[in-house]
């Protein structure tokens, strides 16, 4: 009898089974935040993740599509890596910024981290380079962009699964646009406001960002800079995300920033160029010549943040931020 019922139990088991669908268990979904933004023209720039943060359940994937030189890094419980990186004498990317790192689960353990796209605001304007990983256990998880420093951070809330959500993928998506959009609105309201002040016989000219909207501006100023002959220009960083130099560049090319180097059997080592990061000892500028202001660094980080140059001669000159020279970021001085 025994025997019997046991085989009853069993053929029922597998009679329920077999008409009843799997137990509810929540579909993984994958959630899409944009790093960063750009203008068309490249003068805006968003040092911003949209949506700054996304509620999630376990088991979900978020992916970051990269619309600028960004990358995205979680210090799971340690401290996040320096974005330079110094090998007898010379700095490089550190390539633990640079190239992924760590497996495509996160947990809140571990150092978990995107890797940046490469130097094109094609691949930017694209989103093509992206960026995914699933997140296995709940919790509140801040992340950084180390380019851009503690001010470019975002947040991934992951809920226990089941737990009813603000918002699904489409509308947090749609969130992260329109705060995108709010960010380079808000930018742009910036350019069109940027003028050089003058004092006395100098001019100072601010290269400007905003950690609360989330922008930086890639322009020196709107439009050519009249000054008379005699005058000191001073730059200044007035930008919690952003470094740039100013540099005036003769006759020769605009050096890349970075140049890499060859490896065998490992990726390139990325070289910052001390051409572009180096000051040169110039306190005036006479028409010609390599003069460069070295890296000027963001609000609060350490190093210079000022430049100044005394225009003692006549004519019409451009002078570049070769960091950013392929988002257009030049400026034209006319010394009377
Ligand atoms: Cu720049």
């Amino acid at each position: 009898m025994i025997r019997w019922h046991r085989g009853l139990v069993l053929a029922a088991l597998v009679a329920l089974v077999s008409v009843t669908p799997p137990p509810a268990k929540a579909q993984a979904r994958t959630w899409t935040v944009v790093a960063g933004g750009l203008t068309r023209d490249g003068s805006v720039w968003s040092n911003a993740f949209h949506p700054r943060g996304v509620d999630v359940t376990v088991g979900d994937v978020v992916e970051w599509q990269f619309a600028g030189f960004h990358n995205v890094a979680f210090a799971g419980g340690g401290k996040l890596p320096p974005l330079v990186v110094t090998q007898d004498k010379s700095a490089y990317l550190n390539p633990q910024v640079a190239f992924p790192v760590g497996s495509a689960e996160y947990d809140g353990q571990g150092y978990r981290n995107s890797g940046v796209p490469p130097e094109d605001p094609q691949v930017w304007a694209s989103q093509q380079h992206r960026y995914r990983l699933r997140f296995t256990k709940p919790g509140t998880y801040v992340y950084t962009c180390i380019v851009h420093g503690p001010a470019m951070s975002g947040v991934v809330r992951v809920h226990p699964q089941g737990t009813p959500l603000p918002r699904d993928p489409a509308g947090a998506l749609q969130q992260g646009l329109e705060e995108q959009r709010a960010t380079l609105q808000a930018g742009q309201r910036a350019l069109a406001r940027l003028r050089p002040e003058a004092r006395g016989g100098s001019v100072r000219i601010a290269m400007v960002g905003d950690g609360q909207r989330g922008y930086s501006l890639m322009r020196f100023t709107r439009t050519p800079l009249v000054v008379r002959r005699g005058t000191t220009v001073t730059w200044e960083i007035q930008d919690p995300f952003e470094i740039h130099t100013v540099t005036f560049v003769g006759t020769e090319k605009v050096p890349p920033f970075v140049i890499p180097q060859m490896q065998t059997g490992g990726p390139p080592k990325l070289l910052l160029n001390p051409k572009v990061a180096a000051p040169t000892p110039h306190r005036e500028y006479a028409g010609s010549g390599y003069v460069n202001s070295g890296i000027l660094v963001p609000l609060g980080a350490p190093g210079p943040r000022t430049y100044s140059l005394r225009f003692t001669r006549s004519g019409t000159y451009t002078y570049w931020c070769p960091i950013h020279a392929m988002l257009g970021m030049k400026g034209t001085i006319i010394v009377q």
